[in-house]
């Protein structure tokens, strides 16, 4: 037989199990971001994040894999379910998950911009298992040299190198920083340096995840304290999309560094590129709740539901935003 003819060589089944899987974790989202939307601007942080919670559960246990919950809604005794070591799924490859069902419980009960429904899985064993403590970030897009801006050095030097790295005056970059008080001097201090802030009052995955896209979103670095599965979470996506970040886990008190110690830390000050919070492949998704800059929230039409979901692969670094229409209206709603 002639060369030509040949056979392509074998897609090998993990690499098909995780193409399909990175369809099948846009029906995980979409499920817990129409279950939250339904409860959106009612004032009740808690109904709606159980809401995407028991969603975001059913929905995965209908996958093909054996899952384990890496990065959750809280450790077994705080939360009944997608409690940090839970499995899910019917059986298959090991992976780890991370989820965060309901990404800005208080902007879905206030009914503002930027509320997600997102959840990353990786192979089994390559994500950091963070505890649920604050983490340091800083993350900046694709395309600049590795180790423009650092977590160590002063905000002053990280606008300016990233500046100089842009091509721009300091006075053209734009920063994005959560807005909380612990973040003044932080925010005093971009300002010097010449560059602005555009504040988040929740959602930093979103808001890491903007820096990916600075000429759509304007922002080209991501700085400040917000919780350590967000990060992870970020990471993930990150690492398909492609950018740098750094974080360090805030271990203020003994409490805190035990229980780091008990989920494997060794160090409590170590900072983590995101090739150390998330070792393999991976697959993220991220499905809008309410609209914000980054996703169309649910949309509830007479026969039908639409959500936007955007999904990511590591392998390949593609990026698909997919528009649904969800005609099973009455299945949704039971779930
Ligand atoms: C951030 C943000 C979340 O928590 O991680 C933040 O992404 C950090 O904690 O949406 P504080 O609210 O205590 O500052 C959220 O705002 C809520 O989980």
């Amino acid at each position: 037989m002639s060369s030509s003819s040949a056979k392509p060589a074998p897609v090998s089944s993990t690499t098909m199990l995780e193409r399909v899987l990175s369809i099948e974790i846009v029906r995980v989202t979409e499920r817990a971001a129409v279950a939250a939307a339904r409860l959106r601007g009612r004032g009740n942080e808690k109904e709606a994040d159980q809401a995407a919670v028991d969603a975001m559960r059913r929905e995965m246990n209908k996958l093909p894999i054996e899952g384990t919950i890496v990065i959750g809604e809280g450790e077994r005794d705080e939360a009944p379910m997608l409690f940090i070591g839970e499995k899910v799924g019917k059986g298959g490859p090991k992976l780890d998950i991370a989820v965060d069902p309901l990404e800005g419980t208080t902007l879905c009960a206030k009914n503002m911009p930027g509320a997600i429904a997102t959840m990353a899985m990786a192979e089994g064993g390559t994500l950091l298992n963070a505890p649920d403590v604050y983490m340091e970030k800083i993350a900046i897009g694709p395309g600049y040299p590795a180790g423009v801006v650092d977590i160590d050095a002063s905000p002053d030097d990280n606008i300016r190198a990233l500046a100089k790295a842009k091509g721009v005056k300091p006075e053209e970059i734009m920063a994005l920083i959560l807005d909380r008080p612990r973040h003044a001097d932080l925010v005093a201090a971009v300002r010097k340096a010449g560059a602005g802030v555009r504040f988040i009052t929740d959602g930093d995955v979103a808001g890491v995840i903007h820096t990916a896209d600075p000429e759509t979103t304007g922002i080209d670095i991501y700085l400040g304290v917000g919780g350590a599965p967000e990060g992870v979470l970020a990471a993930s996506a990150l690492a398909c999309i492609g950018g740098q970040m750094q974080g360090r886990l805030v271990l203020d008190t003994e409490e805190k560094r035990e229980r780091a110690r008990k989920m494997g830390i060794k160090d409590p000050r170590k900072i983590y590129g995101i090739s150390d919070m998330v070792q393999g492949d991976c697959v993220f998704s991220a499905t809008g709740v309410t609209t914000g800059s980054l996703l169309q929230g649910v949309r509830f039409k007479k026969d039908v539901i639409e959500t936007e979901t955007v999904v990511m692969r590591s392998v390949t670094g593609t990026v698909r935003w997919i528009r649904a229409e969800h005609r099973e209206f009455g299945k949704f709603q039971l779930g």
